[in-house]
């Protein structure tokens, strides 16, 4: 069975775009999966201090792929950009989350789903909202009232790209 899962993409070094969209193509070589969806890429500061600013987009994939197979297959593709896991939060080429799959509550060392921060985070939450405004989550929360309580402020939207090369 087919699952609608949100995946979280974020860089900060190596031409965060250029990243972003290499793993959107990446995403769409997953075995047994469909990229439905890409939101607008958005630019902000990072949240902890001393980093260079993150560039972050939020991608709808249809898949066939057990929530454990994606995560592999996801960092499969960090490690194929360059990621190496120098410091637990420091800065880095790609970071690829599992946001939300289906209506799935996943509590296991290696995953958490719905993750664990995206409740609060603007850079997260409103490329989820391009893409499913009237998202419900699996733990209860409405999409609309977590953005109400998050401001956009700091949060930068890049123009959609458009040619030949774009989604
Ligand atoms: N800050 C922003 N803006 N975007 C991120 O993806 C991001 N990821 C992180 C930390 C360092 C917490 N800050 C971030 O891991």
């Amino acid at each position: 069975m087919s699952e609608r899962a949100y995946i979280g993409l974020g860089s900060n070094l190596a031409e965060p775009a250029a990243q972003l969209r290499h793993a959107l193509e990446a995403l769409q070589r997953l075995p047994g999966s469909h990229l439905a969806g890409a939101s607008s890429f958005y630019v902000s500061d990072s949240l902890l201090p001393g980093q260079p600013r993150y560039t972050n987009a939020v991608a709808a994939l249809d898949t066939e792929l057990a929530p454990l197979a994606l995560l592999d297959a996801l960092q499969a593709i960090e490690q194929d950009q360059g990621r190496e896991r120098l410091e637990r939060w420091g800065p880095r080429t790609l970071d690829l989350d599992i946001l939300l799959f289906g209506d799935h509550l996943i509590d296991v060392p290696r995953l958490q789903v719905p993750h664990y921060h995206m409740h609060a985070r603007a850079f997260v939450l409103y490329p989820l909202a391009e893409l499913a405004p009237d998202l419900h989550l699996p733990d209860g929360r409405i999409l609309s009232q977590l953005l109400a309580e998050c401001p956009f402020t700091g949060l930068e939207r890049m123009p959609v790209p458009s040619g030949p090369d774009s989604l």
